[in-house]
């Protein structure tokens, strides 16, 4: 009885210790972006002093050491601070320091926001003897931040003994969870990262980057939301608010998406492929390459090298359709038999019977093929055009609803 007590006991640590890291803090990637210059692509890189303008700034929020000292900030004493300004405001919690020079490397240093309100540096972490960097070593560093300011510094009080405080890069980091943004017809559609002790999510969208947002969904129990309060061609910026049963909140990464009206072609039934669908082939002559099927253009075509050739396409969601129309053309004029596989949960599988349709030598727009209606995330087309070499000028697709289903 006893071996079944400590057994059960090992069984229940088994169960509560996967809670415990899904509980855990995620973080965002690294929120500043790959800086080319103190105010450039976006926010403002300043430090209290720099040795010289090869090692301003900038050069620690460029993700590089790779040309040594002038790929990092030094300063010109030895203790010093290093800024990031953001163009809008965040709550970080978390920061990275990668060493390139190990008696420059900070030691003892604060991590601070600055509160525009008050006009003060208000420390938020604080290290002390951090020693013995290794060459190339990153480092990262946590801690509890709800509050959202726009502009961080490490305020370095003392280095590791050498002249100058040198650091190769600084990345940081907020609390945060993923979102990804389909764009639909007349919608988008999201979807978010499920969360532990959440009573309720909000939606926020922004038509800007990094908001204001405004709030279009509270109290969302699910993790997916439709947004179809949209204009088509115009893009928007989302983010989710996680409300935790501790009365925190918690936002999203940023997702966004621009809906758009499906496209027609003069003449075809259906709509064309969405926006962003990657076509292949078996094969293709010259400059007539596998997009030129799903181009929008009639007049371009793909011609696959002989009769027997496959064309892949996959679509950046999944697309519920029931037919497929096949423009296509042959030289000499020919029957063609074009059998159709749909993608679904990652394997081809057939969709049609093999279809038989007469093309000329000239764009021709063939009978819509049925297909299993369902949703799928990409077509494959086997053409065999008898006598002649496969082409194809355009394809659309019978659309019954391209919202994305989540698996
Ligand atoms: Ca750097
Ligand atoms: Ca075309």
């Amino acid at each position: 009885m006893k071996k079944f007590y400590s057994f059960a006991l090992f069984f229940s640590f088994l169960l509560v210790l996967p809670l415990q890291s899904v509980s855990a803090a995620q973080y965002s990637e690294d929120l500043i972006p790959k800086m080319i210059n103190n105010n450039a692509p976006a926010g403002i890189a300043s430090a209290s002093t720099q040795y010289s303008p090869l090692y301003a700034a900038w050069k620690a929020f460029n993700n590089s050491i790779v040309d040594g000292y002038t790929d990092t900030w030094e300063s010109n004493t030895n203790s010093g601070w290093l800024a990031y300004e953001f163009p809008y405001t965040v709550a970080i919690s978390k920061y990275t320091l990668t060493n390139f020079d190990g008696t420059r490397a900070p030691k003892n240093w604060t991590f601070e926001a600055w509160d525009a309100p008050t006009s003060t540096w208000i420390v938020l972490d604080r290290r002390t003897n951090e020693s013995n960097w290794r060459s190339a070593e990153k480092r990262e560093f946590t801690f509890t931040n709800k509050a959202e300011y726009n502009k961080y510094r490490i305020n370095v009080t003392e280095n590791n003994g050498g002249e100058f405080v040198c650091i190769g890069d600084m990345e940081m980091m907020k609390e945060s969870f993923s979102i990804k943004a389909t764009p639909g017809e007349s919608l988008v559609y999201l979807s978010w990262e499920a969360l532990n002790d959440v009573t309720s999510y909000e939606v926020k969208r922004s038509a800007v980057i990094h908001g204001p947002y405004t709030t279009i969904a509270t109290n969302v129990t699910t993790t997916s939301y439709i947004d179809n309060d949209v204009v088509n061609n115009t893009k928007y910026y989302y983010v989710i608010e996680a409300k935790l049963s501790n009365g925190e909140t918690l936002k999203s990464d940023e997702g966004s998406a621009t809906p758009e009206l499906p496209s027609h072609i003069e003449g075809m039934q259906g709509v064309t492929l969405p926006t962003g669908s990657v076509a292949t082939a078996s094969s293709q002559y010259l400059e007539s390459i596998a997009h030129k099927a799903i181009d929008k253009d009639m007049n371009t075509r793909w011609l696959g090298i002989g009769s027997k050739n496959t064309l892949e396409i996959k679509f950046p969601k999944q697309v519920s359709f029931e037919f497929v129309q096949i423009a296509g053309f042959a030289e000499p004029i020919s029957n063609v038999h074009y059998t159709i596989s749909g993608l679904k949960d990652g394997k081809w599988v057939p969709i049609s019977n093999t279809a038989t349709r007469y093309v000329y030598g000239r764009p021709t727009i063939t009978d819509p093929i049925n297909v299993t209606a369902g949703s799928y995330q990409g077509i494959k087309i086997a053409v065999d055009a008898t006598s002649s070499w496969a082409a194809i000028n355009e394809i659309t697709l019978g659309v019954i609803d391209s919202v994305p289903t989540e698996s």
